[in-house]
């Protein structure tokens, strides 16, 4: 819904989706997204859902499961995420959650995908999750900003949610490698629970930094999303790729030991009827 005043996402309904895409690509190395939003609703705490999330990615207008957008997507996800999926499901199945890796909601992370990775929404992410923080975000009656900034491979996310004029750290990854000729937008679902989920408005800023010919040499171009020295806690490590020498040496021994089980074979079986014969008799 297109207001005056701003683009409601989600009205406060059930099953609702809605989207705002760029329609121009961004070229900018450096920048930031000022992010102005409201979420707000009827329902009690925990009773509201699901939260939205702010893109860069290569595609744009793909609806799907990630708050209302396409999943194995590539590029940058910030993820407001106001409703508790794991925890509710651990309750549900009478299992005590372990406090010690809680994550208090509403709960702010965000995912960088080179499109192979799934965002796990019973998990609220956590597999994926790049760094987050918990941001009480809804219901206020001062405005609440989140800003995105991608400055020299570096991305952090800041909230202004207290009513302070005050950035806060949520999130501080480095090494984040993002291309260039992405699309931002932002992207919400309501689903049993809801919630409003209004934009009042996305600001994006260039922001003009200097680099020594090593940063220069560090940021060249890339073409998928990658973060560097990155162990996400729900991946495994993935299988090193066999080389061409490793493979030869498999075949080659798996034939050996196949021709001398051949050979044991022939034998015992000779012996075996070598026996029986000696039975007849
Ligand atoms: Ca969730």
């Amino acid at each position: 819904m297109v207001m005056t005043q701003y683009i409601r996402l989600t009205p406060d309904v059930q099953s609702k989706r809605g989207a705002v895409w760029n329609r121009v690509p961004c070229y900018l190395r450096d920048w930031e997204m000022q992010v102005h939003f409201k979420i707000h609703g009827q329902g009690k705490k925990n009773l509201n859902g699901d939260g939205f999330a702010i893109w860069y990615t290569k595609d744009r207008m793909q609806p799907g499961p990630v708050f209302g957008s396409k999943d194995n997507f590539l590029g940058l996800g910030v993820f407001v995420d106001t409703y508790p999926n794991e925890e509710k499901q651990q309750e549900a199945q009478k299992r005590r959650y372990s406090p010690g890796n809680q994550r208090v909601f509403p709960y702010i992370s965000a995912m960088v995908n080179n499109g192979s990775l799934t965002y796990d929404h019973d998990r609220d992410g956590r597999p994926t999750e790049l760094g987050g923080c918990t941001a009480m975000v809804r219901n206020l009656n001062h405005d609440t900003f989140l800003v995105i900034r991608y400055v020299k491979r570096r991305l952090t996310v800041m909230i202004d949610i207290d009513g302070k004029h005050e950035w806060r750290d949520c999130i501080d990854v480095p090494g984040v490698r993002l291309p260039r000729g992405y699309y931002f937008g932002t992207s919400s679902v309501t689903g049993d629970l809801s919630d409003n989920h209004d934009i009042i408005s996305l600001k994006l800023y260039q922001l003009t930094v200097e680099r020594t010919p090593e940063e220069e040499k560090r940021d060249r171009e890339v073409f998928l999303p990658v973060v560097d020295n990155l162990k996400l806690p729900g991946m495994e490590a993935p299988l090193e790729p066999m080389s061409g020498l490793a493979l030869f040496l498999i075949v080659f021994f798996s034939l050996v030991a196949v021709v001398f089980a051949v050979v044991i074979g022939v034998i015992v079986y000779n012996k075996w009827q070598e026996q029986s014969r000696k039975h007849f008799y």
